[in-house]
């Protein structure tokens, strides 16, 4: 019965047949999730949206200065688009592109930018990271600036996330830049805490993924026999989060079911965390280079601003 579904529907499908079951954590954003993300960027624990907008708000003349005109911002993953107001009043492009899987959330946050700044060409595109981004045709392609806050791509595996800086890269002009925010190591402790918060709202994050999914394949997963799980791997440098169930369960969804024994977890996400170096290598693997680096005075969180790589043009002198 999954024949002919969705790509989304025998994604997860496929996933959830693993030894290691899995759900993609793109699939945590519905308008729920989406709502409760939200909050978790206002939690004391979750330190990572708080230093990157310190970082932003201290480096932003420097900032501004390096990126010079700037006629489009792209933002993938925009959602309530309030960094990219931010962004806009600095840079004082064009038009903006935001790009999110949540189409819904995006709107409202697209519609809120054009209230706040009238003067901005402002387009809202339902996009998933995972595939090639198509932005608007007439959009033009000098002087963009692509930014990617809130360190998003820690979800990706290094490889995968070389994929998407190199996607991102197919987005620019020799001109082009790329603004991204980066989580780094840190004690483990702080680590921890900002994934098990205190009021719980990670948890009900991490749990809303059942919800969603179930609407997605017709499934009958229940929160109540799942418990949320998020440690530090310290091996592959990454939080995981997982969900692990209370008791032996069976799910069953249209044209398929899954036995899991208590302790069983289905993986739902990865957050890689980086030093300097480790990430300006993925950045010159996806051929980006000359990049410019801000951090707080811990070193915990970093901005980077990166260009596209000589290399590249003389690729793209070959092809034309
Ligand atoms: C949006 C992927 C950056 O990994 O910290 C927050 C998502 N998950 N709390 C992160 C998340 C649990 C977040 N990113």
């Amino acid at each position: 019965m999954t024949d002919g579904s969705s790509p989304f529907v025998q994604e997860i499908v496929r996933d959830l047949q693993r030894t290691q079951a899995r759900i993609s954590p793109k699939f945590f954003y519905d308008k729920t999730g989406s709502t409760l993300f939200h909050r978790i960027t206002t939690l004391e624990e979750y330190y990572p949206t708080r230093m990157e907008r310190a970082i932003l708000e201290k480096a932003s003349e420097e900032i501004a200065r390096s990126i010079g005109e700037c006629w489009t911002v792209i933002e993938p993953g925009a959602g309530s688009c309030e960094k990219a107001e931010h962004l806009c009043r600095l840079l004082r492009p064009r038009s903006f592109v935001g790009v999110d899987i949540s189409a819904d959330y995006l709107a409202d946050g697209v519609e809120r930018l054009r209230g706040t700044l009238p003067g901005l060409s402002v387009h809202a595109v339902a996009g998933d990271l995972t595939e090639e981004l198509l932005l608007p045709p007439d959009l033009p392609m000098p002087r963009r600036t692509v930014f990617f806050p809130g360190s998003s791509v820690g979800n990706f595996e290094p490889d995968e996330a070389v994929a998407l800086l190199s996607r991102i890269l197919r987005l620019l002009d020799s001109d082009g830049l790329l603004l991204l925010g980066v989580d780094l190591q840190k004690p483990i402790d702080v680590l921890e805490a900002a994934y098990n918060d205190s009021d719980g709202v990670t948890e009900a994050f991490n749990l809303n993924i059942l919800n969603h999914v179930n609407r997605l394949i017709g499934g009958n997963f229940r929160a109540a026999d799942w418990l949320h799980r998020a440690y530090f791997n310290k091996e592959r440098s990454r939080i995981e989060m997982h969900l692990e169930a209370r008791r032996a369960t069976a799910v069953a969804w249209s044209g398929g079911r899954r036995r899991f024994k208590q302790g069983e977890s289905i993986h739902t996400e990865n957050s890689y965390k980086y030093s300097l170096e480790s990430f300006r290598d993925l950045l010159e693997r996806a051929g980006f280079d000359r990049s410019e680096v801000w951090t707080d005075d811990q070193g915990w969180y970093a901005l980077f601003l990166a260009r596209p790589g000589a290399a590249r043009k003389s690729q793209r002198r070959i092809a034309s």
